[in-house]
Order: C-alpha cells, then sequence, then structure tokens
C-alpha cells in the first residue's frame, strides 16, 4: 500500500518560469501535481541542450486539504495566493521565490517550512518556458536536521537538486546577490555584466555588497563577509542576463525589493543599524513602481 508519505500529492501556486520548472521535476518523481487554484494549463518546456520539447500538463486541483504545497508566485503576491486555500496543519511549503521572510505569519504553526535556493534560470512565459540553465539547487530548512521521506526521489529527477541543513548560508549567499544585482540592473537598464564593466556601477555594488556583509556579520558572527567576491562571480556567470527585478520594472510590474532589500533593512531596523545604500536604493526602485 502507498501511503501519501511516499507519494506526495502536490499542489502549486505560481505556474511562471520557476513553479513550472518544479512541476516539471516533481512530475518525473512520480508525484502527482495540481494547480492550488484555477483552471488547469498545458506548458511547453524547451532545453538549451537539444533535448526535445516537453508538454506539461497541471490540472486544476483535486480535493483539499492541501498537505504538500509549492508557493512559487513572486514575493509580492504571496499573501494573495494564499488567501482562502485550505491547508492542512502540518502543511509541507516548498518555498521557491527571491528573497526571505515573505511567508511570514501566512502558514499555519505546524507547518513545515522548506526554503529552495536555486541558480538555475528558466525564461520564457505562459505557456512556453525556456530552461536556460540547470545548476545547482539546495533545499532545507531554518534549522539542520534529515530531508522528508520523499526528497531521494526528487533528487533523483531533479538535476543538481542537494539537501542543505541549514539552508540560510545558501539563502544569503543568493540574498546579497540579488540585493546587490537586482536593484542597479533594474533602475539603470542593464545586464547583470555591466555592474562589472561600468566603474560607477561597481563602485555602488561594492557599497551594497559591503553593507550587506555588515548587517550578516552582526546576525551571524561566522558569516564569512566576501559578499563582494561572491557577488562578482555571479555578475560574471550571468553577464548578458536580465535580471528578474529589471524585467519586472521593464514591465511596470510590482519588484520584489521588499522581500530583498526591503529584508536586510528590517533586520538592520531591528539591530539599531544602518545602512544608507540599500535604504537609498530602496527608496529609488519604491519611486519607479506601479
Ligand atoms: O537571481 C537572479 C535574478 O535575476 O533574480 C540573479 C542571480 C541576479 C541572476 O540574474
Amino acid at each position: 500500500m502507498t501511503s501519501h508519505h511516499d507519494t506526495p500529492a502536490w499542489h502549486l501556486t505560481g505556474a511562471g518560469n520557476m513553479g513550472t520548472l518544479a512541476a516539471f521535476y516533481l512530475r518525473a518523481a512520480g508525484f502527482p501535481v495540481a494547480l492550488a487554484r484555477g483552471d488547469g494549463r498545458r506548458k511547453t518546456l524547451t532545453f538549451e541542450d537539444g533535448r526535445a520539447p516537453r508538454t506539461l500538463d497541471i490540472p486544476a486541483a483535486p480535493a483539499t486539504p492541501i498537505r504538500h504545497l509549492v508557493v512559487a508566485c513572486k514575493a509580492p503576491w504571496s499573501a494573495a495566493a494564499l488567501e482562502g486555500l485550505s491547508l492542512a496543519p502540518d502543511v509541507t511549503v516548498l518555498r521557491l521565490q527571491n528573497g526571505l521572510g515573505s511567508l511570514d505569519g501566512l502558514l499555519p504553526a505546524g507547518a513545515d517550512l522548506i526554503e529552495v535556493v536555486t541558480t538555475s534560470a528558466v525564461k520564457g512565459r505562459h505557456p512556453e518556458h525556456r530552461v536556460v540553465a540547470e545548476n545547482d539547487t539546495w533545499m532545507g530548512r531554518a534549522t539542520a536536521g534529515p530531508a522528508p521521506a520523499w526528497f531521494p526521489a526528487l533528487a533523483a529527477a531533479w538535476p543538481g537538486l542537494e539537501w542543505a541543513a541549514p539552508i540560510r548560508p545558501r539563502q544569503w549567499r543568493k540574498l546579497v546577490a540579488n540585493a546587490v544585482i537586482n536593484p542597479l540592473t533594474g533602475l539603470h537598464d542593464v545586464p547583470n555584466g555591466r555592474l562589472l564593466d561600468d566603474p560607477d556601477l561597481a563602485a555602488r555594488a561594492a557599497r551594497l555588497a559591503d553593507e550587506a556583509d555588515t548587517l550578516l556579520r552582526a546576525l551571524d558572527p561566522a558569516w564569512p563577509g566576501d559578499s563582494r567576491a561572491q557577488v562578482a562571480a555571479v555578475m560574471r556567470a550571468t553577464a548578458g542576463n536580465t535580471s528578474s527585478m529589471r524585467a519586472d520594472m521593464q514591465r511596470g510590474a510590482v519588484t520584489e525589493i521588499e522581500a530583498i532589500n526591503g529584508w536586510l533593512l528590517r533586520q538592520a531596523d531591528a539591530l539599531g543599524l544602518d545602512l544608507p545604500a540599500h535604504r537609498a536604493i530602496v527608496a529609488a526602485v519604491r519611486a519607479r513602481q506601479p
């Protein structure tokens, strides 16, 4: 007999690029995946490595309550995406979003929150999603501990997926890269690599990286504080890319600034620290969005 512990049935909220990628791998692992709300959707995934395109049908949700949920909507839409969903008291949530803290206060007290940090990249818009890079992906909780029973099956189907316990160092690294690269590329409408080539932008990036290190060191004295170099490596690896915030700003959408640099500012406030470069850039992005 198969119990739900062996074959979790997943619900998905946010069937954009990352949500579609997660649904594709969950399905490849043999797990049912349905949309948490709305009508079913047919997606096409294409790959840059010559693999044939794949069609993915994500049906509408079967019966609730939801026991396994992927949250892959943009961070600012989290509250709206979860509103009215019937979540089991011990729901397992995979959070596949930029930034930190976007589900705080939105989940049942007994929820098992598993954070996902990925360096994979998917482009395009519904219904066509182009998988441009399958790199490393980490899943883990804020605390150390073993992976759930379903994890090995998923890791076998999801290239580069590893369990990270705790997830925090991975999250903080990604957060700093996003906090430096995203608002600068969005405000100046440039690809990521321009932050290496333009001396003025490079200096601003260095200040943002240093301020982030100051805060993260205050939160955890073991934080390595090498963000300048780490972020420069991301800029080099993604030099031709349009960051997600630049893309949001180009189409006049609300950005993830509150979950990225806003999270840094909230932590800094709580510690009585000032991060003037982050304060200024958050204000500049807010002034430019709807
Ligand atoms: O994750 C990213 C994003 O655009 O949100 C980076 C790492 C900055 C790559 O573009």
